[in-house]
């Protein structure tokens, strides 16, 4: 991609692994790119910046930055960095292959609480054959999915398709074929009155932190599942194990969590109730990122509306 001359600073979080300058590089041979903590640069020669989790005041220090590229698709390790610059646009990172991912993990996790996939586990380590009925019809089991964005729409249709009875919650109403629609806190209780798999993909935000608590698992049906793939801060993990551990919810999958990496000390790493996976639902593929920040920084340069930009004031 033929781009103005520029430089672009890459900010991978450590322990992110994959070709993430390579592929930048390769799609824009012109540019400049810089990876935090391996080159040196000077803070005011830097136009752009992708990032994930900077440290706070990175983006603040970056005096000429024109705007700043998410390399994933929630931006709270960004937009809680209260000396964020609120004139630098942020671009979030939204691909179809992260989605898709995204939903397949939903999916899985869907299937093996409902097919009861652990219970057959558990009977196979002993050389056990234990049959048992799928305890409640596909037709019976509602999921309802917190969040009807980018991600979430995916996995509502997907679940749909596999014949779920679906609704989704939201803050504006959203119209998707075949999956019921719930909007804004007051619809927060009806919808959650039929959920019996519950899915969190909403963004972190102030109006969302701590949104998946003891009043609102009580607010479930009994022996309801919860699947949590959005963010650690969406959850507070002692009600979500009181909530299983008393009866009332019938187990979890979580794949993030308030402190990453969770902590070898963590009862839900043993829970028998709960699957722990380390943040891995979906991985963004650095080729799919480096030519969405390509496109977006062209897009700039010719003076275009960028897409994708978050509502720093709603905080994604
Ligand atoms: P979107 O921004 O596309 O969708 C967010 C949805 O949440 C929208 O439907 C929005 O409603 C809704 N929402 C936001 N705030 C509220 C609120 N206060 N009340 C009700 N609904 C609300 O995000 P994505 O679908 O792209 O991503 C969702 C999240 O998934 C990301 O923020 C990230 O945390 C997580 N994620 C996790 C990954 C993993 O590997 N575990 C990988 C990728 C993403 P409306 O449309 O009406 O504004
Ligand atoms: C993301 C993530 O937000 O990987 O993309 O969690």
């Amino acid at each position: 991609m033929r781009l103005l001359p520029m430089t672009l600073l890459l900010d991978i979080p450590p322990g992110w692994t994959g070709p993430w300058a390579e592929s930048l590089r390769e799609l824009m041979p012109d540019a400049t790119i810089l990876v935090n903590g391996q080159d040196e640069f000077v803070s005011e020669a830097v136009d752009y910046l992708a990032t994930f989790r900077p440290k706070p005041g990175l983006i603040k220090s970056l005096a000429n930055v024109k705007a700043v590229f998410s390399l994933g698709a929630g931006v709270d390790g960004i937009v809680s960095d209260p000396d964020y610059p609120k004139t630098v646009p942020l671009v979030r990172f939204v691909d179809h292959t992260l989605a898709r991912e995204m939903a397949q993990y939903v999916v899985m996790h869907v299937l093996i609480h409902h097919r009861s996939q652990r219970h057959f586990d558990a009977y196979q380590a002993v050389n056990k054959w234990r049959q048992r009925p799928i305890l409640r019809r596909t037709e019976d089991t509602r999921v309802g999915i917190l969040g009807l964005g980018e991600i979430g729409t995916m996995c509502a249709e997907r679940l749909r398709d596999l014949d779920f009875p679906v609704t989704g919650w939201s803050r504006t109403r959203k119209s998707v074929a075949g999956v019921e629609s719930f909007a804004g806190a007051g619809e927060l209780a009806p919808f959650l009155a039929r959920s019996d798999i519950l899915v969190c993909l909403l963004p972190l935000t102030g109006e969302t932190r701590a949104i998946l608590n003891a009043k609102t698992f009580a607010l479930m049906p009994k022996g309801g599942f919860v699947i949590n793939v959005a963010r650690g801060g969406h959850l507070v993990e002692d009600d979500l194990v009181a909530a299983i551990d008393s009866g009332h919810l019938a187990g979890a999958t979580l794949d993030v969590f308030q402190t990453e990496p969770l902590p070898a000390s963590s009862p839900l790493w043993n829970h028998p109730k709960i699957t722990v996976t380390p943040h891995v639902a979906a991985i963004t593929d650095p080729r799919a990122a480096a030519s969405s920040v390509a496109a977006g920084i062209a897009a700039h340069q010719r003076g275009d509306t960028l897409e994708n930009l978050v509502d720093l004031k709603r905080g994604y």
